[in-house]
C-alpha cells in the first residue's frame, strides 16, 4: 500500500472541461471554470483527503492549443543515435529553454504540471470529432511516460462514445477508456473512472476502497443532517408568530397588512436559510437557487415566488385522497383556534387548493396594543415547506460541483407523504403551531422540549428524502 497521494494530472485541449471534472471529482464549486478557452493560465493541484489525509492529487492544467510545435520542437531538439535524450528529458529541456517563444507558455505551465503525476487522465470533449491537434496532444503526453488513461467528457449516459474518439485513443496506445461527464457526474460513471485508475496503480488500491465507503458514509450522514436542517426549518416556521405592540388597538389594527408582510417575510427568509445549509451540507454553499417558479437571485436575495400561493398547495400540497384518507375534515391546523371560517376541504382539483390559498389563513389577532400574525392555520402548509425544502435537496445532492447554474426548485414531480407520513407530520405541525416559544426566527433562545419536535419532524422529514433518492439518485 502507498502512503503518498496518487497525483493525476488532467490535461487536454483548452476548454474542454478538465478543471470541471477537477471541481466534481473533488466536490468543490470554487474552481474557476469558464466558456471560454485559456481560463486554466496555471497548473495546480488539489489534494482529496479523507479524514486529514491526502489520498489523491489532481493536478489541473492549462489547456493545449499548440501541442504539434512543441513535438516539433522537441524531435528536433531530442538528439538522434546515442546521444538521444529520454523523452522525460527531452520536455524537461523544453521547460528549461528560455528561447521558448511566450505563446508556449500555457503549453509549458501544463506540461509542468502534468510532469508531477503518476496518471495522465487525457481529457477529450466531445463537442468535436479528434483532430490533428488532438493527436498532436495525446503523443505529446506519451513523451512524459507515464500510464494514461483518456476521459470522454460530454457523455452524459451509457451511449456509445462517437467512433473517431475511440479509434484516435487506441491508436495511440491510451491505457484505458472511460465515460466521465463533468456535468451530470453520474456515481457509476464515477466508480469506472476509479477503477481504471486502480488497474493501473494497484499500489493505491486502498485509496480506491477508502473512497468509495466515504461516498457512502457520506450519502448516508448528509441524508440525516439535511433531515435535522429541514426538521428545525419546520419548527420554526410553523411556530413563528410576528408580534408588535402599539400605542392602543385602532394603531395596532392599522398595522395588521405591515404585519402580514413582515410575517411572511420572515418565513420566506427562513426557508431561503433553509436552502443555504443544505447547499452547505452538498459542498454547494456558493450556488445561487433559482428557477422558473422560486426566483432567487441570492441566497439573501428576495423571493419573487409565494410560499404562499395556490401554485405552492397544488405543487406540493397534501393531495386530497390523502386528507381524505387520515380524516382531515377541516383545513385547519389548529383545532378550535382561528375562527377564520375555514370551508370544509374534502373535494379536489384547484377549487380545493384554493379554498386553501394559504396567504388568507395566516391568523391574525388584536389583543388589546398587541398585534400578534401568525402562525399559518393550514393544514396543507407544513406539506409544502416540507416539499420545497425536499425539491431543492434532491437537486443540490445530486448535483455535479462543475454546475454553476442556479438551483432550479420546482422541476420533477414531488415524492408525496402516505398516509401515515402526513399522520406523523401534522402531528408535530399542531404541537408547533401551538408554541411561539419553540421558533428560533427572532433569535430567541428555545425550551429543550422543542428538541422532541425536531426529532419526529427530522423522522418524517428522512423517510422523504430516502423514498426520494432510492427514485431518482443512481446507486
Ligand atoms: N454541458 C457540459 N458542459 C461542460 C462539461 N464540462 C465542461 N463544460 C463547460 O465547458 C466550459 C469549459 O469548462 P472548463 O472546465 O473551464 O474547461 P477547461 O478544460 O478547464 O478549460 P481551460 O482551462 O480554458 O483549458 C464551461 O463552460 C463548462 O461549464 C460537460 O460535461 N457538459
Ligand atoms: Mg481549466
Amino acid at each position: 500500500m502507498s502512503e503518498a497521494p496518487l497525483t493525476i494530472a488532467l490535461a487536454g485541449h483548452a476548454n474542454v472541461g478538465k478543471t470541471s471534472l477537477v471541481s466534481a471529482l473533488i466536490r468543490d464549486a470554487s474552481l474557476l471554470v469558464a466558456e471560454g478557452a485559456g481560463t486554466t493560465t496555471e497548473h495546480y493541484v488539489k489534494t482529496f483527503s479523507i479524514a486529514g489525509t491526502p489520498v489523491l492529487a489532481f493536478v489541473d492544467t492549462p489547456g493545449f492549443a499548440r501541442a504539434s510545435r512543441i513535438n516539433k520542437w522537441l524531435d528536433e531538439r531530442g538528439g538522434v543515435g546515442s546521444q538521444r535524450l529520454d523523452d522525460r528529458s527531452v520536455v524537461q529541456a523544453f521547460l528549461d529553454d528560455p528561447d521558448v517563444p511566450a505563446a508556449l507558455n500555457p503549453e509549458k505551465e501544463a506540461l509542468r504540471g502534468v510532469l508531477k503525476a503518476q496518471v495522465i487522465v487525457y481529457v477529450a470533449g466531445l463537442a468535436h470529432d479528434p483532430q490533428g491537434q488532438n493527436v498532436q496532444e495525446v503523443r505529446l503526453l506519451r513523451r512524459v511516460r507515464v500510464p494514461m488513461i483518456a476521459v470522454l467528457n460530454y457523455v452524459s449516459d451509457d451511449e456509445e462514445a462517437p467512433r473517431a474518439w475511440r479509434d484516435m485513443l487506441n491508436r495511440e496506445g491510451i491505457d484505458a477508456i472511460v465515460n466521465l461527464d463533468a456535468m451530470s457526474f453520474p456515481a457509476d460513471q464515477e466508480r469506472a473512472f476509479y477503477n481504471a485508475l486502480r488497474v493501473l496503480r494497484p499500489e493505491h488500491g486502498a485509496a480506491f476502497d477508502r473512497i468509495s465507503a466515504l461516498r457512502e458514509t457520506l450519502k448516508v450522514q448528509n441524508l440525516r443532517k439535511s433531515a435535522v436542517v429541514i426538521a428545525e426549518m419546520l419548527v420554526d416556521s410553523l411556530a413563528f408568530r410576528h408580534v408588535t405592540t402599539h400605542p392602543d388597538a385602532e394603531e395596532a389594527k392599522r398595522y395588521r397588512s405591515t404585519a402580514n408582510k413582515r410575517f411572511k417575510e420572515a418565513l420566506r427568509a427562513r426557508e431561503q436559510e433553509c436552502f443555504a445549509e443544505l447547499a452547505s451540507i452538498y459542498g454547494h454553499g456558493a450556488a445561487s437557487i433559482g428557477g422558473a417558479s422560486l426566483q432567487v437571485q441570492s441566497w439573501s436575495g428576495e423571493v419573487t415566488d409565494d410560499l404562499f400561493d395556490v401554485e405552492a398547495i397544488r405543487r406540493y400540497g397534501v393531495s386530497a385522497g390523502t386528507l381524505a384518507a387520515i380524516g382531515a375534515v377541516t383545513g385547519s391546523l389548529l383545532d378550535g383556534v382561528g375562527g377564520l371560517g375555514f370551508g370544509t376541504v374534502i373535494g379536489g382539483g384547484l377549487g380545493f387548493a384554493a379554498g386553501l390559498f394559504l396567504g388568507r389563513r395566516v391568523s391574525t389577532s388584536v389583543d388589546g396594543d398587541t398585534l400578534t400574525v401568525g402562525p399559518v392555520d393550514a393544514i396543507q402548509f407544513p406539506s409544502v415547506l416540507l416539499n420545497r425544502s425536499l425539491d431543492c435537496w434532491r437537486q443540490l445532492a445530486t448535483r455535479s460541483h462543475a454546475d454553476r447554474s442556479a438551483v432550479d426548485v420546482h422541476v420533477a414531480e414531488p415524492v408525496r407523504l402516505g398516509p401515515t407520513g402526513v399522520r406523523a407530520l401534522n402531528k408535530h405541525a399542531r404541537k408547533c403551531s401551538k408554541r411561539a416559544e419553540w421558533s428560533r426566527i427572532d433569535g430567541r433562545s428555545v425550551p429543550p422540549e422543542r428538541g422532541a419536535a425536531v426529532t419526529g419532524l427530522a423522522e418524517v422529514a428522512e423517510e422523504l428524502l430516502r423514498k426520494q433518492l432510492e427514485s431518482d439518485v443512481p446507486a
